[in-house]
């Protein structure tokens, strides 16, 4: 953890955590707080702002190039889930969300037409 800045609100840390890119982690919450050792403080310590982080690991794209449901195959169901989906928007993956930009929008639709009847294994 790197910490820099110093006085009362100039203060901040950078926290790398490797996230692994796993779509099963999608929309987790954890809570994150920090002590920081602070003469003024009682006993010594003070306690950060509690952090909300929502996690995403859906960065990484599909199995299948352009199939929106996961089964492995573009077909019918592909558009008919990413039409499902049209309009969504969100860090957290969304069925429907071919190219993994986080929005289900004309391209991902676009898209699994270019791929339909692929099958992946
Ligand atoms: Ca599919
Ligand atoms: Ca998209």
């Amino acid at each position: 953890m790197l910490v820099e800045g110093s006085g009362a609100g100039n203060g901040f840390a950078t926290f790398h955590w490797p996230i692994p890119a796993d779509r099963s982690i999608d929309g987790q919450v954890v809570f994150m707080q920090w002590r920081v050792a602070d003469p003024a403080a009682p006993a010594g310590v003070a306690l950060s702002n509690i952090a909300r982080i929502t996690l995403f690991g859906g960065s990484a794209l599909p199995h299948c190039p352009g199939d929106a449901d996961d089964d492995f195959a573009v077909d019918f169901a592909d558009v008919t889930t990413t039409l499902a989906n049209f309009g969504a928007s969100s860090y957290a993956y969304r069925p429907g969300d071919t190219n993994g930009d986080g929005q289900v929008d004309f391209t991902d639709l676009t898209f699994t037409l270019a791929q339909w009847g692929n099958t992946c294994m």
